[in-house]
This record gives structure tokens, sequence and C-alpha cells, in this order.
């Protein structure tokens, strides 16, 4: 068999080594809370950025050699299929994620198209069963063809939504042969540029509709995946319809989808949205919806979805607190949506690239839990609200109060005290925690 990375099997060598092309945090095997580290971190590989992205922007092409030396676009997939399955075997990666068209080519024809991701995904299934490698994910690429230049379900194309609709079924029932446990919706071009042409109101109502019967495929066809819908604020319209956690939500509940869909954050999303990581996630995790992780970064000088591998350790610690304090991701896992930066266009550049990304993560799950562990932010946070505990406080949190009772309460009690709210203290703390 051909070997397509001239890298060899990379170890954990711990904190100490100097070896760049080893782990120094990640110990899939080590026991944190009970639970060895693979499993709290069940990291993907994206079949886009990994096997497809070829470093080109707007202002130039390709700078990497991604097409595996093959003579045409069926037998391109079939290689990235080996060279992908080398590089997860390599990392130690048991999870990918996957668009119908990365896996496979767009044929001149719909029929083509799904006959060929039938033969490349079958190959796909092949190399599973010989290895201990699963699907986190998949998903379909309604955003790439002109065909969906005003959106996919919110188009106002017809057409284009009948499209749509195929693309889904055929990659949902790509993702049940190969036994994937979630599907991916990203609202790719659903959203607007300007109101001087867009009915929003139809558009909602469509979008819900395409979800609507994708939810209901999704019993019919036995995927029984979990559904996530992953929040994009902006890029590539102006304005996208999944802003942010909250916006979804709201979304969801006006249609009644509320119990049927959770959501995979991608970080780069999040400050897109100018939210935090940790915001999004949070928002997630209370309302019952942390689905999956998208694991990424985006530059903050810059506006737009870079896509860059995580090396935040502030960021990722943040992150695994809230993966914790959710009791974990469920059927989700971290997916790297993350692509190498333009200029690390070598082999051994992509390999760093996952190392550096799945060491944060390592690392930033140490810190959490030991966090956790002491209880450091959990302590302050009960005694922060305590006056909801006793008295008037705790009728209010009973739901047992009406405001004629409350004004009374607060005529006889003016003199409202407040507590410090301590956040330099806090942030010491944390940076005590990172940098032990
Ligand atoms: C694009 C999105 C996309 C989804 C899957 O910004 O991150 O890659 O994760 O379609
Ligand atoms: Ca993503
Ligand atoms: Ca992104």
């Amino acid at each position: 068999m051909k070997e397509y990375f001239k890298v060899g099997k990379v170890e954990y060598e711990g904190a100490k080594s100097k070896n760049p092309l080893a782990f120094k945090y990640y110990n899939k095997e080590e026991m944190i809370l009970g639970k060895p580290m693979k499993e709290h971190l069940k990291f993907a590989m994206s079949w886009w950025h990994t096997l497809c992205a070829k470093g080109s922007d707007q202002f130039g092409g390709n700078t990497m050699e991604r097409t595996f030396e093959a003579k045409d676009p069926m037998e391109e997939a079939y290689q990235k299929v080996d060279a992908g399955f080398e590089f997860m075997e390599k990392l130690g990666i048991e999870y990918f994620c996957f668009h119908d068209r990365d896996m496979a080519p767009e044929m001149p024809t719909l029929k083509e198209s799904n006959e060929a991701l039938d033969k490349v995904s079958d190959y796909v299934l092949e190399k599973m069963k010989q290895t201990n490698i699963k699907c986190l994910w998949g998903t379909a690429n309604c955003f790439n063809h002109k065909r969906y230049l005003a959106g996919a379900g919110t188009s106002p194309n017809a057409d284009a939504f009948a499209y749509a609709a195929a693309q889904i079924k055929q990659a949902m029932d790509t993702t049940k042969k190969l036994g994937g446990k979630n599907y991916v919706f990203w609202g790719g071009r659903e959203g607007y540029d300007t109101l001087l042409n867009t009915n929003t109101k139809m558009e909602l109502d469509h979008y819900a509709t395409l979800l609507t019967i994708a939810r209901d495929y999704n019993k019919k066809s036995g995927l029984n995946a979990q559904l996530l819908i992953e929040p994009k604020p902006k890029e590539p319209t102006k304005h996208q319809y999944d802003f942010d956690v909250q916006t979804v939500l709201g979304f969801l509940k006006t249609y009644g989808l509320e119990s049927d869909f959770k959501m995979n954050i991608e970080a780069n999303h999040a400050t897109l949205a100018i939210h935090t990581f940790q915001h999004e996630l949070n928002m997630a995790r209370i309302h019952g919806v942390l689905g999956s992780i998208d694991a990424n970064q985006g530059d903050m000088l810059l506006g737009w979805d870079t896509d860059q591998f995580p090396t935040n350790i502030y960021d990722a610690t943040l992150a695994m607190y809230e993966v914790l304090k959710n009791g974990g991701l469920g059927a989700g896992g971290l997916n790297f949506d993350a692509k190498v930066r333009r200029q690390s266009f070598t082999d051994e550049d992509l390999f760093l690239a996952y190392i550096a990304g799945m060491d944060t993560f390592a690392k930033g799950l140490r810190i959490a839990a030991k966090l956790i562990e002491d209880q450091v932010l959990e302590s302050f946070i009960r005694e922060r609200y305590q006056s909801y505990e006793t008295g008037i406080g705790k009728k209010i949190e009973a739901k047992e109060v009406t405001l004629e009772e409350l004004s009374d309460y607060a005529i006889k009690h003016d003199q409202v005290n407040n507590t410090s709210g301590r956040q330099e203290v806090l942030e010491m703390l944390l940076n005590q925690y990172i940098f032990e």
C-alpha cells in the first residue's frame, strides 16, 4: 500500500518532550475524571479541510499538493480515502466528518453524483472495517455550486430547494451506511444580502420545511442520527438565519422543532457573532442542546472565518469546562474544522497542526477537570446567588411572587447591598490553574 505522508506514527511523549511530532498532553488512555482522555476528546478529521483544501484564497491559487497524483476526480476520491485513513491512523484519530461533495466529486448529473458517492463510500466502509475509525457526522454541501447562489432551503427557486433535499437524502443515506451517529446542517447560504429582493417570511418557512422533512427522513430511513444545526452569523451571506445558539433556539421553537435538533458549536462562528466560544457552548448547554463541537479558532484581527487550528489554551480550557459541565458530548465529538495556513503547505505542517490542536484540547481538559474537582468557580457562583436560597429570593426562585408583593417588599427593603463580582481574582485563579 502506498504511503502518502512521510511522517511516522505520532506518540505521546509528555510535556517535557522537544519532539514537535509527538503529543505533549494528549495521552489517549490516561484517565481523567474516571474516563480515558480519548472518550472525553472524540477528535475527528474534517475530510474537506484535510484532504481537499489546497491553500487558495481570494487573491491566489493553490499552494498545496493535495491531488494525491490522481488522473481523474474519481481516482482522486479513492486516493483521498487511503490518505485520510493513513493520516487518522498515524495520529490516533478515531473519527471523521464529511460533506457529500468532498468525499466524492460532483458529476454531470445528480444520478451520477449519487452513484459516485455510493462507490466511494463503499470503499470508506471497507477501510472502516479494517480499522477502528468511525464516522462522527455527515452533511451535504448545499452551498458551493452556482445552483445555490441564493441559498438551498431558502432559495427563491423551488428547483434548487428540491435539489438540496435530494442531496440531503443521499448524504443521510451515506451517513447511515457509514454508521454516523450525527448529521449536521450548516446553513450555507441560508440567509440574505438585501431586503430589496427577499421575502424573509417565506424563506424561513421553507427552511423549516426542509428541516422538518429531513427530520422525518432521519426516522423513516432508520438513520436515527442526532441532528445538529451549526449556527453562523455571517459569511457567505450578510444575514445568516442561523445567527447564533439563541437565534436558532427561537427559530426551532417557532416551527415546533426544538426537540428534534441539537447544535454543533464552532469556535470561529461564535466569535464572528461577537460571542466567546464559551458563551455559545454555555447557551447550548443550559438549554440542553449541546451536541458536538467544531474545534477551531478565528483570528481576532481578521473579520472572517479563517478556520485556524485551535491553539488558544484559555478558550480550550473554558470550552472543556462547559463540556464537562454538560456531562460530556454524548454522541458528539470534536471535529477539527480547521485548515493549515496558506504558507504551511507541507505534509508535516498538517500533522503539526493537528498535534497542536489535540494537545491544546487535551491540556484544556486537564485544567478544566482540576477546576471542577476543586469546585473553584462553582463555590463562588453558588455563594454569589445565595440571596435566592431564603426569604424573598426563595419565593422568586419558586415563581411564587406577584408584582404587588414585590413592591411591598421593596418598599420595606429599599437599601440594596451588593457584593463584589470579583472578576479579577477569578481570572487570576484561572490563570494559576492554567500556569500550573
Ligand atoms: C462553514 C462551516 C462548514 C460546516 C459543515 O463555515 O463551518 O464547514 O461545518 O458544512
Ligand atoms: Ca464548521
Ligand atoms: Ca467555519
